[in-house]
């Protein structure tokens, strides 16, 4: 795929004209610190246009990234075990879960990120369950697969892959620039 052209448009924060136009949109979600904002800099070729952090819950809006003018590209505050305050963990699930099943925005693709190393969490089985019975077009990507030991690999893999039941499962690595390329074709392809 060629290269792709990314710019920050804006952080959201409940109802927002931008994401009424009409304008495809890929949801990306997951723990915190799973690697969601790393993903996004690995997707557009950029170091730095998503900020990131060790610090898990740095993002705490929407961030919304426009990508080639054509779609949407949304980094959704992480769950779990955010370091924040309860009362900002509980906006935090608010906002995300008022995106993903409350508003009509044109919503293409929610991709659900689970760090390969850890496995699937009770968060990570939650969400997934909910994006399933909303009916969402769902891609699972399995990030961070540069920290997993040789002999563990096929195993965390499987660990995922048996709870996608069909679902696509990415093997993924924002560090090292590992499937890049079959996301992009799943997510941005076949329009
Ligand atoms: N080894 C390794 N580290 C990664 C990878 N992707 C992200 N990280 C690291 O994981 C940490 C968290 O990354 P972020 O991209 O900020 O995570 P996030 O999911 O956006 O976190 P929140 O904004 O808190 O929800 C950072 O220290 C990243 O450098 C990866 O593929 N491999
Ligand atoms: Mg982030």
């Amino acid at each position: 795929m060629r290269p792709i052209r990314a710019e920050f448009l804006r952080g959201v924060n409940g109802t927002d004209e931008l994401l009424s136009d009409g304008t495809p949109q890929v949801a990306l979600i997951g723990r915190s610190n799973v690697g969601k904002s790393s993903i996004i800099n690995s997707l557009v070729g950029r170091k730095d246009l998503a900020r990131t952090s060790d610090t898990p819950g740095l993002t705490q809006e929407i961030n919304v990234y426009g990508i080639d003018r054509a779609w949407y590209l949304l980094d959704l505050p992480g769950y779990g075990f955010a370091r924040v305050p309860e009362k900002v963990r509980e906006r935090l699930q608010k906002l995300n879960w008022w995106y993903l099943f409350d508003s009509s925005y044109a919503q293409k693709a929610a991709v659900l990120v689970m760090d390969a190393n850890v496995g699937p969490s009770e968060n990570d089985l939650e969400m997934l369950a909910l994006l399933r019975e909303h009916g969402k077009h769902i891609v699972i990507v399995a990030n961070k697969i540069d920290k997993i030991a040789r002999a563990d690999y096929e195993e965390r893999l499987r660990a995922i892959t048996e709870v996608a039941w069909g679902i696509p499962v990415i093997p993924y690595s924002a560090k090292r620039g590992i499937g890049v390329e079959e996301l992009k074709e799943e997510i941005f392809g076949n329009d």
